[in-house]
């Protein structure tokens, strides 16, 4: 049996939840912060059998793919005056632990 610790955005989270319980895995979603942004992400934990952990990756891959966005920005002008820009941001993405279960039990 495997653990499966895979941390998403938060944007992401939501789909790649129900794209995992219709199909079936039992999961637990945290809500955790990453180190290095100090943001919010979620963090899904999955416990299934090995021979079903491609599956979930493959499932978390296509709800949470790492994907460019063109988002507004603005630049303010001492002269009061403000100018709208796009800029492209990186948004989704995961990171993923495929870890050994020892023991799974419920009690
Ligand atoms: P990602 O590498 O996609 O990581 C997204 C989030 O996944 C991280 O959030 C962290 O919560 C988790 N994570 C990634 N690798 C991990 C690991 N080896 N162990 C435990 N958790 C891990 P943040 O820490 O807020 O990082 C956000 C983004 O900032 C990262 O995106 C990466 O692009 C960049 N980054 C993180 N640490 C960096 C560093 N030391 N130097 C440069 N850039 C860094």
């Amino acid at each position: 049996m495997k653990l499966i610790l895979a941390i998403v955005s938060n944007d992401d989270a939501p789909a790649v939840s129900t794209a995992l319980t219709k199909n079936n895995f039992y999961i637990t979603r945290l809500a955790t912060t990453g180190g290095f942004l100090r943001a919010g992400n979620t963090t899904i934990i999955v416990g299934t059998e090995d021979e079903n952990v491609d599956r979930v990756i493959e499932l978390i891959g296509s709800e949470a793919k790492r994907r460019t966005e063109i988002v507004p920005s603005t630049a303010s002008y001492d002269i009061g005056r403000y100018a709208s820009f796009p800029v492209e941001v990186q948004i989704g993405g995961a990171t993923i632990f495929v870890l050994d279960v020892d023991q799974f039990m419920k009690l």
